[in-house]
């Protein structure tokens, strides 16, 4: 974090073995993900977009509503992090955004991940107080963190229509930046009847119906995350996507699935055990048409489990807040053909999120 020059010491070692740089970036690693997330929640990046031309600290501090001194720590912060850039005018140090906070860290733009970083500072860094106490009982932590006990864990995530609210968002804005690379890693043109199993709010339908142009998009979901889908996130113009309408409708463990030739399950997997997996893929080979797919998208972990990191992060997380994991091509392939799926692939995007595709052949 800090720039110190690695001196060579009188034995010829470099100083960053006297001087345990990683350990003491990886102990102030929290530091700098909340100077993201306070900035973001405060609307910094959105007031100097609005702005459309360098402002002072004064300036920034009156459109956010924040102290002049705190904000001028948060600004200093923030241009030592890189996220915004500075200049001096007549003695003053005007803020601008950088390139990368104008694309990913104003709510406005078609990229932001404002409610990944919102939900990450607000929810999963309360989660991550109890990672400890996780890894010693090999389970997930709501009880501690929420007071909340719960029979699964959406029970707990959906505690409140806020708090589902928010993970609906969540989940929807990574999509922003790597729905498309999932969505082409295999070419899905030849199936014209989707279903998005947990589909949750159609962000990653709307990335189907844009790379393949002759397909519909079913999403399943719970009922009561299709009622808040249906009224904010679809519009009229997402003709070729519709939410499942059944009798009951909406629980994949217990409810009849609908008819497609390919099943989309998104990060639906990572969420439950084994056996609950092959369960639920089984239901979906059943379902599936002769010569039709399931595809997983998920943060795929190298067979050796030796990475990538964000997937080892990520399956930690699993850990903390559900029965699930991240795991490795070959233990997807193993659930997919317990359920009888075959030809099995799988593609990594090089992004946070990769595809493994299955076929039910004839
Ligand atoms: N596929 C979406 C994505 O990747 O953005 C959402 C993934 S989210 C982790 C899991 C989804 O599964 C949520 O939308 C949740 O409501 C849904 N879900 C959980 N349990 C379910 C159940 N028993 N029946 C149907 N959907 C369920
Ligand atoms: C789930 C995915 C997530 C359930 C809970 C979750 C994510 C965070 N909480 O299916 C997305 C991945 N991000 C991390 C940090 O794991």
């Amino acid at each position: 974090m800090s720039e110190r020059k690695e001196v060579d010491t009188a034995e010829g070692k470099p100083a960053a073995d006297t001087y345990p740089k990683k350990i003491m970036e990886y102990m102030e690693g929290f530091l700098i993900s909340k100077v993201v997330s306070a900035s973001c929640e405060l609307g910094v990046f959105d007031v100097l977009l609005a702005a459309e031309r360098p402002l002072s600290a004064e300036e920034i501090s009156e459109a956010v509503g924040a102290s002049l001194d705190g904000t001028q720590r948060l600004l200093a912060a923030c241009a030592g992090l890189e996220l915004l850039s500075t200049q001096q005018v007549n003695g003053r140090v005007l803020y601008g955004n950088t390139e990368q906070a104008s694309v990913y860290l104003t709510r406005s733009s078609p990229s932001s991940l404002y409610e990944s970083i919102h939900y990450s500072s607000r929810t999963l860094y309360l989660c991550w107080h109890y990672l400890t106490d996780a890894v010693r009982e090999g389970k997930n932590q709501y009880e501690r963190a929420f007071g909340h006990s719960a029979k699964d864990p959406f029970d707990a995530l959906y505690r409140s229509d806020e708090d589902m609210r928010k993970f609906i968002l969540f989940m929807s804005s990574i999509w922003n930046i790597c729905g498309k690379d999932v969505v082409t890693a295999f070419d899905l043109s030849p199936f014209k009847v989707i279903c998005d199993i947990g589909g949750c709010s159609g962000a990653l339908a709307k990335h189907c119906t844009s790379a393949y142009p002759e397909c519909t998009v079913t999403i399943f979901d719970l009922p009561k995350v299709v009622h808040v889908a249906r009224e904010h996130f679809l519009t009229k113009a997402d003709q070729r996507i519709n939410f499942h309408e059944g009798n009951i409708i909406g629980d994949f463990f217990k409810d009849p699935l609908p008819v497609a030739n390919l099943y989309i399950l998104a990060r639906i997997i990572h969420d439950w055990t084994e056996q609950r997996c092959v369960e639920l893929l089984s239901k979906v080979y059943k379902a599936c048409e002769t010569g039709g797919a399931v595809l997983l998208v998920e943060a795929l972990l190298y067979d050796d489990g030796s990475g990538p990191l964000t997937a080892q992060l990520f399956s930690l997380n699993m850990l903390v807040q559900t029965e699930g994991r991240e795991r490795t091509p070959s233990q997807y392939a193993a659930l997919l053909e317990a359920a009888g799926f075959s030809n099995i692939q799988h593609r990594f995007t090089g992004k946070s999120y990769d595809a493994v595709l299955g076929y039910k052949q004839a």
